[in-house]
């Protein structure tokens, strides 16, 4: 018998790049189970070539599921997920809601599957798609030189706020596009997009850039801030890891960039990062500025690894190596690192 494999949320942003995943990736599911909320059941999806109609979250669509992968909000993971795993599946979620719990592993395949055979709960927590942007090439060279400390700025894409974050930025681009007047004047392009016109974001994103992703912590830190911090502390297994992070939004639809700081035990040159990164598995390294050759997110968006451009060794400390980094916030972001993981569950099963 070849496994089953539920996809809930399978209508939302995540939901969709899962889907069109599972039609790319070797065949190894047997029947695969889309299921939303109410409101999007019955509505049918595309799966593996044939319409498959959307079934309602309750307890029985979970019998007989392997797996289950959640690509919904914190608060239908936190009650659903249990739900999946009392029903015998293993829960893989990428929501927010059980990443800190103790006896959830945090996996990202490239760095620590080794933690996928442990899970009390029976639920695989997937990081943030900000930490996941940048965690495969920083875990690499953590491997090789020693992870310190770590201070990152995120220039993260709309699509992080889901279908309504695309919209909201789609739609203000039209607003803005047809004129070459906006951006010259403090608050004309907020007048022109009317407060209505923001979708999720807490200023104009179209001509702009926001600070801001999340919800407001202890002193003034942004809850995708602290994610970076102590979802990076537990993958990489360094509990005291000094990390700071400061996290924006830029007007991209789908590819988060990172720009990483990362202090070493010794001394790392350029060279050395760049030959790690070069054999990591999951890394693409682009780094020729002298031919304007780095990775940006509208060259690498629809694409499974995590780019690196821009090394550089510190000029003022020979044990800090710079980066810039972009990683596709909806494929190895979210629904791609989500498969992995539902994948490697099942392949010694298959194929021992
Ligand atoms: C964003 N990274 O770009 C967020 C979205 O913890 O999974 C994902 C939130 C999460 O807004």
């Amino acid at each position: 018998r070849r496994p089953t494999l539920a996809v809930v949320g399978a209508t939302g942003a995540v939901g969709t790049v899962m889907l069109s995943l599972l039609d790319e990736r070797p065949g190894i599911w047997g029947e695969i189970r889309p299921i939303a909320s109410a409101r999007s059941a019955g509505r049918t999806v595309r799966v593996r070539g044939a319409d498959v109609v959307v079934q309602a979250l309750a307890p029985e669509v979970f019998d007989g599921v392997d797996v289950a992968v959640f690509d919904v909000p914190d608060e239908v993971s936190a009650r659903w997920a249990p739900v999946a795993a009392a029903h015998g599946a293993v829960a893989v979620d990428n929501s927010g809601a059980f990443r800190m719990d103790a006896d959830v592993p945090l996996v990202v395949p490239e760095v620590n599957a080794d933690q996928i055979p442990t899970r009390p709960r029976g639920i695989i927590a997937n990081p943030n798609c900000t930490t996941l942007s940048m965690i495969v090439a920083v875990g690499a060279l953590h491997r090789a030189f020693g992870l310190e400390s770590m201070f990152a700025a995120s220039y993260q894409a709309a699509s992080g706020a889901g279908q309504a974050g695309i919209d909201a930025l789609y739609d203000q681009l039209t607003v803005v596009g047809g004129t070459r007047e906006l951006g010259r004047t403090a608050g004309d392009v907020r007048k022109a997009i009317g407060e209505d016109g923001l979708g999720p974001f807490p200023a104009p994103l179209a001509l702009n850039v926001v600070p801001w992703a999340g919800s407001l912590k202890d002193g003034g830190w942004s809850s995708e801030e602290f994610k970076v911090r102590n979802e990076s502390r537990k993958i990489l297994g360094i509990p005291d890891l000094r990390v700071s992070a400061t996290c924006v939004r830029v007007p991209v639809i789908t590819t988060h960039a990172v720009a990483v700081h990362a202090r070493f035990t010794r001394p790392v040159t350029a060279d050395e990062a760049r030959t790690v990164l070069l054999n990591a598995p999951g890394v693409a390294v682009v780094d020729d500025p002298s031919a304007g050759e780095f990775p940006t997110p509208a060259d690498v968006v629809g694409t499974d690894p995590t780019w690196v451009g821009r090394i550089r060794q510190s000029p003022d400390d020979p044990h800090e190596v710079a980066l810039f980094l972009c990683g596709d916030n909806l494929r190895k972001g979210a629904a791609l690192n989500t498969l992995q993981i539902a994948e490697l569950l099942v392949q010694d099963w298959l194929y021992l």
